[in-house]
C-alpha cells in the first residue's frame, strides 16, 4: 500500500475512496457471527466493484458519546472480519483502532493501513508501529469521543490542529516512524462546533504545508446534517459536495458510506481538473 504525494499539482490526482464497512453491534446481534461475516464480505465485495481501494474496518468506540470496548470485543470483532476479507480480495484494509495490541494483531494478520483517531497517543501504539512499516493515518480530535463535542475550543482551529500534526509526527520521528509513513486528517466532527467543521473544510487545502498524503472523513457526519437540517440517511448530497470541496483542496484519500456516488462526483472534478474527458 502507498499513499504518495506526487508533483503533480494535487488537484490533478483523483483521490483513493475508503468505503467505510459498517461493523456495528447491531449487525452483530442477529444470526451469529457466521451470518454478520458475510453480511460483511457482501458490503467489501459492493464496495470494491463501485471503486472503493481503500476498506476502513472500525468499531464502535470512536462515536460521539460512544462508551469504550474491550480489547477482546475489539480484536473479536476486527481479526476474523480481517482475515476472511484478505482471504478473498485485493483491496488495501485500513484498520481503525487506538489499540496497541489491536494493531499488532490486525498488522499480523495483513493490515495495510493503521487509522488512529488518538493518532498513537494511547499506550505501546508508537512502540507496535515503529516495528511495523506500514502506513498510519494520524487524525486530531479534541477531547474523547464521550465528551469531545460539549465546548469544543481552540485559539485558532487551523492552526491549533496543525500545531497538533507537528507534535505528533516529532513524537513519531523520536519513536522510530518516519514522516514518509504518515497521513494526516484534521478529524471531522471529532470535536468542533459546525462552524469550526466548515472552516476546516474551507481551509481544507493548508494542511498540504506538511507535504503529506491528506484524509478527509466528512460523510453523513452531523456537520452536514445540522447545516441541511437532514437525518443521516439523507446526507448524501451534501457528503458529496463536502467530499469534491475536500478534494479539490488536495485531499488525497476520501473516507465514505456512498463508495459509488462519490466516485462519480470524483471523476466529474478529475475531468475538469485534468482537462481529460
Ligand atoms: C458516529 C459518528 C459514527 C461519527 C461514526 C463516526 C473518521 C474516522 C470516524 C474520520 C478518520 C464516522 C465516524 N470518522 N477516521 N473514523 N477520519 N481517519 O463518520 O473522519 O464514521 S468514525
Amino acid at each position: 500500500m502507498t499513499v504518495s504525494v506526487t508533483n503533480k499539482a494535487p488537484e490533478l490526482c483523483m483521490p483513493k475512496v475508503m468505503g467505510i464497512l459498517n461493523v456495528t453491534p447491531d449487525s452483530f446481534s442477529d444470526g451469529g457471527q457466521f451470518s454478520n461475516i458475510n453480511n460483511a464480505l457482501a458490503q467489501v465485495e459492493k464496495m470494491i466493484e463501485d471503486g472503493a481501494l481503500i476498506i476502513d474496518i472500525g468499531g464502535e468506540s470512536t462515536r460521539p458519546g460512544a462508551k469504550d470496548v474491550s480489547v477482546t470485543d475489539e480484536l473479536s470483532r476486527v481479526i476474523p472480519l480481517l482475515k476472511a476479507i484478505k482471504s478473498r480480495f485485493k483491496v488495501d484494509i485500513s484498520i481503525d483502532t487506538s489499540k496497541a495490541e489491536v494493531m499488532a494483531q490486525a498488522i499480523e494478520q495483513g493490515a495495510d493501513i493503521i487509522n488512529d483517531v488518538r493518532a498513537l497517543q494511547n499506550k505501546n501504539c508508537l512502540k507496535v508501529l515503529a516495528q511495523t512499516n506500514i502506513p498510519i493515518c494520524l487524525m486530531h480530535m479534541q477531547g474523547l469521543p464521550r465528551t469531545m463535542q460539549a465546548e469544543p475550543k481552540y485559539d485558532d482551529v487551523i492552526s491549533d490542529i496543525k500545531s497538533f500534526f507537528r507534535q505528533r509526527i516529532i513524537a513519531c520521528d523520536s519513536a522510530g516512524i518516519s514522516k514518509d509513513r504518515l497521513i494526516l486528517d484534521p478529524g471531522f466532527g471529532f470535536g468542533k462546533s459546525l462552524v469550526q467543521n466548515f472552516q476546516l473544510l474551507a481551509n481544507f487545502s493548508q494542511f498540504q504545508s506538511f507535504g503529506l498524503p491528506l484524509l478527509a472523513g466528512i460523510s453523513r457526519k452531523s456537520m452536514i446534517g445540522k447545516l441541511l437540517n437532514t437525518e443521516v440517511d439523507q446526507r448524501l448530497a451534501g457528503s458529496l459536495s463536502a467530499a469534491i470541496i475536500a478534494a479539490q483542496q488536495g485531499a488525497n484519500i476520501i473516507r465514505v458510506h456512498d463508495v459509488k456516488e462519490t466516485v462519480d462526483a470524483l471523476r466529474v472534478l478529475q475531468a475538469v481538473n485534468s482537462n481529460n474527458f
